[in-house]
């Protein structure tokens, strides 16, 4: 009898870790969020550089625009590191947390952009303008 609890606890403790190390592999609360911004003339779009113990992100991670939109995105380390944002040939300072910068990106091209600080692009640190 107590042997079969043993070996029901070893499985659920198994199943439990097995979950948690997807759970972090995966990004952990991390989702893929995309803006859509539309309408006539520039538009402005708010972009979050943020970082936790479990990872780092750049919030939307896609925004998609129609050809020939003017794009502006304003940058804000809302992380609790210095990072930055080089896109389509422009890049902020070093903000530090709570700082932000404007960037006119200009007509928007279809383009990755990334924090230059250390392997924050690898960690997931990147933004995908896509022209649709
Ligand atoms: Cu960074």
């Amino acid at each position: 009898m107590q042997r079969k609890v043993l070996i029901a606890s070893g499985i659920v403790t198994a199943v439990a870790g097995a979950a948690l190390v997807a759970f972090v592999l995966t990004g952990g609360l991390d989702t893929t969020t995309t803006a859509r911004p539309q309408g006539t003339g520039p538009q402005v779009v708010t972009v979050e550089l943020v970082d936790s113990y479990a990872w780092y992100d750049i919030t939307p991670d896609v925004i998609e625009v129609a050809a020939g939109t003017e794009l502006i995105l304003d940058v804000v380390n809302r992380a609790s590191g210095v990072h930055d944002l080089k896109i389509a040939g422009k890049r902020t300072r070093l903000l530090e947390p709570g700082e932000s910068q404007r960037l006119e990106l200009g007509v928007a091209e279809s383009v990755t952009g990334r924090c230059t600080v250390g392997d924050h692009d690898a960690a997931g640190m990147t933004v995908d303008i896509r022209v649709v």
